[in-house]
């Protein structure tokens, strides 16, 4: 075992040593990120196998000509806090997932949303790229492996992968792939990319 991933092996109660036998799943923590309306808690929603823990607010008027619901109306509340969701990929390894708030005004809460996450899923609408570099400038600055996920509103992409890449100008050995917040098995797929990726990089 690396020494990142003892240290995130749960203790037994009192900090002796975990029960004999039966070894609990490897707790890894993700952020699910990206702009304002791209999918972040639907995406958690999708996935998780508990109730997620979700802080949703009606959108008020302040967000008029702020924050672009075009191309969602049906969209009523935007995050506030965070999304808390959790999914076992296996018995060794479960995910808890974080999902940030996307309005811009919440943005100093993401220093401790993204505290000790292994990786991020970074969402994006293509329909709204303008919404998606801050974001994908985040993950960058702070060198958490993220890879971008490009959410398929209505089954379709306004955009290639290759020129969301372009647009958004990421590094090549960023990911960048398509996914449907809305799927439970896409969800996990566009997880799995992220996870394989940080403990490529975490040596594991
Ligand atoms: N058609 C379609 N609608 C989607 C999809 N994903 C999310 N939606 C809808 O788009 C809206 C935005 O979804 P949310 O999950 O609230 O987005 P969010 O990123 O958490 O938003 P904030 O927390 O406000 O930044 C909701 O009305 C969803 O029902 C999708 O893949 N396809
Ligand atoms: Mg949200």
């Amino acid at each position: 075992m690396t020494p990142t991933e003892s240290a995130l092996v749960p203790q037994a109660p009192g900090g002796g040593a975990p029960t004999a036998g039966v070894r609990p799943p490897l707790p890894v923590k993700m952020v699910i990120a990206g702009g304002f309306g791209v999918g972040k808690t639907t995406a958690v929603g999708s996935i998780s196998e508990i109730e997620p823990l979700t802080t949703e607010a009606a959108i008020t008027e302040v967000a008029a000509g702020v924050d672009d619901l075009t191309h969602t109306p049906a969209k009523t509340t935007t995050t506030v806090a965070m999304d808390f969701g959790c999914i076992t990929i296996d018995p060794t390894l479960k995910l808890y997932l974080f999902g940030t708030p996307g309005q811009e005004r919440f943005g100093f809460m993401w220093d401790d949303i993204v505290e000790g996450a292994l990786g991020g899923l970074v969402i994006v609408d293509t329909r709204r790229l303008d919404d998606c570099y801050a974001a994908v400038d985040y993950f960058e600055h702070k060198r958490i492996p993220f890879a971008v996920a490009v959410n398929a509103f209505d089954g379709r992409l306004e955009h290639t992968l290759d020129e969301v890449r372009w647009a958004l100008d990421v590094a090549e050995s960023v990911p960048v792939i398509a996914f449907d917040a809305r799927e439970r098995g896409s969800v996990r797929d566009a997880l799995l990319v992220v996870l394989e990726l940080a403990l490529a990089r975490t040596g594991g």
